[in-house]
């Protein structure tokens, strides 16, 4: 257990035992607060700021805030309350940061050191994107980026490019972006992008843009640096370009909950958490010899959805020993969970199942 600091003042209504407070910007998840349901209570969810959040009074008078939409065929700033109008729509969706899992790499990576708790799966309530591209007279042609932009008022004195967060991703998640205003059935908080966030499911964390004040659908990815050189996937050593990988997809993923160290020896229920990311999930396995021998997990319910995770168990019967305990899930295209991570400079987009083990001991 990383030792508790203080809550940060935007994030003081998280509940402290749930959470690691990395940094004033970074809090997260403990690894055994996921619980077996299949919702994360926003108290426990984890918390990722680039920059200082904004100051509360954004959201002093929500119904007031304004998104411009461009690269559209009739551009125009639309307010929440004319957003509301437009259209209603709920999704239940994994939120990860692409860091996820940075603490098992070897080489050092700098950034946040997550373990398994920089996600949970969160319901986003708002309007489809394509909804109101619909009512704004279709997207321009030749368009081929979403591109959204965070409302932080930004440090003077610095190249506006280089700090801000301005994230690209492809039009072909025009179909499951939402603009949402409410997070697992309330206002949603300043925390995590009130009053109004591009939710983008199935699309790591860097590409739902809080507090967003511009969406613009572009010809080319924005030159922003957490666009540019920021978020790619590269060898270690090598500095970030345009021409890497970004951090759009997520990938198959699960992990174990519980129990995390110790247990007594007879019956005993582990218990985890699995998502195929951008794909529907099929199946998850529970190895307790470190992934020699497999076998299915019961997947609990209710199924949420393609973008939800669903939280599964298995009861196993052990004898008092040292187990390594290793989860691999598959999502309806076939892909599984790979035994080992893709080694990277910034330690980003961890899915090993290797890594994600516990060892504990029963006895
Ligand atoms: N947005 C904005 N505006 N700002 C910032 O900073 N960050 C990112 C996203 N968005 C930001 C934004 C990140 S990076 C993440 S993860 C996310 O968000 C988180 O969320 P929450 O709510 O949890 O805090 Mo990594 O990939």
């Amino acid at each position: 257990e990383a030792p508790k600091s203080a809550l940060p003042d935007y994030a003081n209504w998280k509940d402290e035992s749930a959470v690691i407070v990395h940094s004033a910007n970074t809090l997260e998840t403990r690894r055994g607060a996921i619980g077996s349901g299949v919702v994360t209570p926003s108290k426990h969810l984890y918390v990722r700021n680039n920059l200082p959040a904004p100051g509360a009074e954004i959201v002093a008078d929500r119904d007031a805030w304004e998104v411009r939409i461009e690269g559209v065929n009739n551009p125009a700033t639309l307010t929440l309350a004319e957003l509301k109008e437009i259209g209603i729509e709920s999704v239940t969706a994994v939120l990860q940061c692409s860091g996820n899992g940075r603490q098992f790499f070897t080489h050092g990576p700098g950034g946040t050191q997550w373990g398994t708790g920089a996600a949970g799966c969160v319901v986003w309530t708002g309007v489809p994107l394509r909804d109101v591209v619909a009512q704004l007279g279709g997207v321009k042609e030749g368009m081929e980026y979403i591109t959204g932009t965070g409302g932080e008022a930004l440090p003077a004195g610095l190249d506006p490019k280089t700090i801000m967060v301005e994230r690209s991703i492809p039009t072909r998640a025009l179909d499951q972006a939402i603009l949402a205003w409410e997070l697992n059935d309330e206002a949603l908080p300043l925390t995590h992008g009130g009053p109004l966030r591009l939710v983008i499911p199935g699309y790591y964390g860097v590409n739902n843009v809080k507090y967003v004040k511009q969406v613009a659908f572009t010809e080319s990815q924005t030159d922003a640096k957490i666009q540019a050189s920021g978020y790619r996937i590269r060898d270690v050593g090598v500095k970030g370009a345009p021409d890497q990988p970004s951090m759009w997809e997520m990938p198959v993923k699960s992990w174990v909950t519980a129990p995390l160290e110790k247990t007594r020896q007879g019956h005993s229920r582990i218990h985890g958490v699995a998502f195929g990311g951008n794909n529907p999930l099929d199946k998850v396995e529970v190895s307790v010899d470190g992934g020699k021998t497999w076998l299915d997990a019961q997947l609990l319910g209710p199924d949420m959805g393609r973008f939800a995770w669903r939280p599964f168990a298995l009861s196993v019967d052990l004898a008092p020993g040292e187990y390594r305990i290793v989860s691999r899930a598959t999502d309806a295209q076939g892909n599984i969970q790979p035994q080992n991570r893709t080694e990277n400079e910034r330690g980003y987009g961890n899915t090993s199942w290797s890594d994600h083990g516990v060892t504990l001991t029963v006895s």
